[in-house]
């Protein structure tokens, strides 16, 4: 991964149900170019149809992703920043947001601006030690985007939010885990072998109640008790029609792990 070797800027790479998609500008700490936000949401779109059931998301190189690229921005004023959201990031996080299917995100170095929404919208973020995540936007004059200003009061509360925001220093991975952002921070050198053993167990595990988890977890903060438990229902009357529901149980009741199919 660290030694890509094509042009493409974002790659794609399937492995049985896993496919990895890797941001591939090295030299710029993969910061994003409208083409990879493009590539991307199409790299997501593409592993659903194809039948993958769990995605990964990193960095080539030493950076995961250093948010917007600075070096092709316009800055005469001509161009409208919220429409470089409105209609380039804003279709990526959509998507991002409706897949079923769950997207780790494997930080395996800085993630700044664009790119630590772009990390914490993934439904696991999984941090190599020596990452750092940087609020950047404060230090070009910018408000937190690309969701950033959504996600972060609700996954650290508002008192962290504002300070990394307006403070813009680099949290560690291990604060990071510590406070709650992401899910897990892994010694450098066992990271490539965490991230890809846990993207596995969600290639090969029941994917209809994963997808289920996913819909439950994020209607929750919209939601009354009432409601929720409404969704529950629905959605466990779905998980239990599924074959992955019956192996389950049965592979509970013969003592043998379970082959579960995705269905
Ligand atoms: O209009 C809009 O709506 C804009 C939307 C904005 C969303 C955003 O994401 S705003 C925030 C943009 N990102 C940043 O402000 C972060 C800028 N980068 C940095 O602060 C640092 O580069 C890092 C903390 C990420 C890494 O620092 P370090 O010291 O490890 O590496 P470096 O030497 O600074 O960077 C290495 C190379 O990557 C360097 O190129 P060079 O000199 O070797 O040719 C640097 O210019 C390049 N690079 C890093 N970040 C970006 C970048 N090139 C273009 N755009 C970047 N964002």
């Amino acid at each position: 991964m660290d030694h890509a070797v094509t042009e493409s800027p974002v790659l794609y790479e399937q492995t049985g149900a896993l496919v990895v998609l890797t941001l591939n500008r090295p030299k710029a700490m993969n910061a994003l170019t409208a083409e990879m936000r493009l590539q991307l949401a199409q790299g997501i779109e593409r592993a659903q149809a194809e039948g993958a059931r769990a995605i990964v998301l990193t960095g080539a190189g030493r950076g995961f992703c250093a948010g917007q690229d600075l070096a092709g921005l316009d800055l005469s004023g001509k161009t409208s920043a919220g429409d470089l959201l409105r209609y380039e990031y804003v279709p990526l996080l959509t998507v991002i947001e409706a897949c079923k299917l769950p997207i780790i995100a494997a930080v395996n170095g800085v993630a700044a601006g664009a790119g630590a929404s772009l990390a914490l919208a993934c439904d696991v973020v999984i941090a190599t030690e020596s990452a750092v995540f940087l609020q950047a936007f404060a230090k070009i004059g910018l408000v937190p985007d690309a969701g950033g200003t959504w996600s972060l009061p609700r996954q650290v509360g508002l008192a962290r939010a504002m300070g990394m925001s307006l403070f813009a220093e680099p949290l560690s991975a291990r604060d990071a885990a510590t406070q709650g952002l992401i899910w897990e921070a892994v010694p450098d050198a066992e990271f490539a072998a965490k991230w890809r053993a846990r993207a596995e167990y969600l290639a090969n595990g029941p994917t209809v109640a994963f997808a289920g988890i996913k819909a439950a977890l994020k209607a929750s903060s919209g939601n009354s008790l009432s409601a929720q438990l409404e969704l529950e229902a629905n959605l466990q009357d779905d998980c239990s029609r599924s074959a992955d529901f019956a192996e389950g149980v049965n592979a509970f009741l013969q003592k043998r792990p379970a082959q579960f199919r995705g269905a």
